[in-house]
């Protein structure tokens, strides 16, 4: 070991303890506007940020400006009755604040298609980076790389007035958006189908579009896009990826800088990447049993064998939800709708989403023992034959640029200024608990 490696080997168990004892111990003491606690325990629960795009309950979910999952789709605009709505129609949404008309929509989607070119450097930058580099990885560099086209820079540089920095900002969004099924469906088809692309076809929407470049065989797989896109869109302002965007965003960085910032956020495997974390646990699972859907009884025993193990168990628990994820629900019921049920991978799913509560409440440790959004959404994609799981942020991350955007343009639009928190030394933690 190096002689510094060894130097912090030998004060971290000791700086660990301290911490840890007066998080323990004074988490209620005061340091002014906030507490030990909040300090150093994530922030959690602490009203810090402005966000009107969505509200996230912790008993009932998300609320996409004030409506529900199953709200939104009913009411939006839909391609067809027996059809999801489209997931622009929910950007539209947010953005506004406004349900839009059938009309609206339309001309939403014309725009996108308008504005889908994606720049060859972006292709070149891809094309650079090993083909094992993780696909959150070609996702991010790819959405930096477009920093070059952003109106918003150059307007700034120009001397743009403050009260329109919004504008060229959702010109940025427009941009990215229209852009990123292109580089996503790229990403994946460089990354696991030899290289070989499928031209976007320009009637379909923006959802289906994607579906379609992914090379998805079964035309169904366009409506299940459409609301995975939808329910994954924004989850108001705290997570990490909404909030990474936002705190670059506030140094008047621009939407490229600030999405892929994000994104980056998104890919850590206790937010967005649990998606992939998840499949592949289902995935362990089943190679256990021999290949199988494993009974109630078997899975609940592998529930616990990964606790023991002192892993997490993907896909369960919440920083704000105590409840069932209604984007989970959304899941459940698309699949059971879609007579998908019988699938293993998603009977699998079922199978733990019925005893994984049970045994995290009687592990006791984690604060919500339910399932969130990313314990189902894996098993629809198997059952469309999309079964690479490393590639499953990526599709998180194409439909968290909608609510990561709409924020961003309200945050130019309010004026919001510079973020800029408080930290404290251990020293003054230390004080404050000796009172
Ligand atoms: N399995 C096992 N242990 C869990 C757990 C789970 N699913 N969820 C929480 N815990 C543990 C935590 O690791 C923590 O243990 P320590 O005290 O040893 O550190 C303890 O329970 C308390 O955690 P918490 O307050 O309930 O949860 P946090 O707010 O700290 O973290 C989350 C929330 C999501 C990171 C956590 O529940 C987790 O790791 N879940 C699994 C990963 C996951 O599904 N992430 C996706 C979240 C949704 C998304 O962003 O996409």
């Amino acid at each position: 070991m190096s002689s510094l490696k060894q130097r912090l080997a030998d004060k971290i168990p000791q700086w660990r303890e301290e911490v840890r004892g007066i998080a323990k111990q004074h988490g209620g003491v005061s340091l002014g506007d906030t507490t030990i606690a909040k300090v150093t325990g994530g922030m959690r629960g602490l009203k810090s940020l402005v966000c009107d795009t969505s509200y996230l309950d912790p008993m009932e979910g998300i609320r996409f400006r004030g409506h529900t999952i199953p709200q939104v789709r009913k009411v939006l605009p839909k391609p067809g009755p027996d059809l999801e709505a489209y997931p622009t129609g929910l950007w539209y949404l947010l953005l506004t604040g406004e349900l839009p008309t059938a009309d609206e929509v339309k001309a939403l989607e014309d725009d996108l298609t308008a504005r889908s070119e994606v720049p060859g450097y972006t292709y070149d930058l891809i094309r650079a980076l090993p083909v094992s580099a993780h696909p959150m990885t070609q996702f991010s560099a790819a959405i930096l790389s477009m920093q070059p086209t952003s109106e918003f820079a150059r307007q700034y540089h120009e001397g743009l007035g403050k009260l329109d920095y919004w504008k060229p900002t959702l010109d940025d969004a427009l941009n990215l958006v229209a852009r990123l099924p292109v580089i996503a469906s790229y990403i994946y088809r460089r990354t696991y189908k030899n290289d070989i692309h499928i031209a976007a076809d320009p009637t379909l929407d923006w959802g289906a579009n994607f579906a379609h470049m992914m090379g998805v065989p079964d035309k169904a797989y366009q409506n299940l896009m459409r609301v995975y896109l939808l329910i994954h869109a924004d989850h108001e302002g705290g997570n990490v990826s909404a909030h990474t965007s936002h705190v670059v965003g506030s140094a008047l960085s621009d939407v490229y800088y600030s999405v892929s910032a994000g994104i980056n956020g998104l890919a850590g495997p206790l937010h967005g990447l649990a998606n992939q974390m998840c499949l592949q646990w289902i995935n362990e699972a089943m190679e256990h049993f021999d290949g199988r859907a494993p009974t109630h009884d078997e899975a609940r025993d592998y529930a616990w064998e990964t606790l023991r193990a002192g892993r997490v168990i993907p896909g369960y628990g919440h920083a704000v939800l105590r409840n069932t994820d209604p984007r989970y629900t959304a899941q459940r019921e698309y699949s059971l709708a879609h007579g998908m049920g019988e699938h293993p991978v998603v009977k699998t799913v079922h199978t733990f989403f019925d005893v994984v509560p049970g045994v995290l409440k009687e592990h006791g440790k984690a604060k919500s023992p339910w399932p969130n959004v990313d314990a189902h959404s894996g098993a629809l994609q198997v059952y469309y034959g999309v079964t690479e799981a490393d590639f499953y942020t990526v599709l998180f991350g194409v439909s968290r640029a909608l609510g990561i955007t709409s924020q961003l343009v309200w945050d130019r639009a309010l004026g919001m200024p510079i973020e800029r928190p408080k930290s404290v030394t251990v020293a003054m933690l230390r004080d404050a608990a000796n009172g």
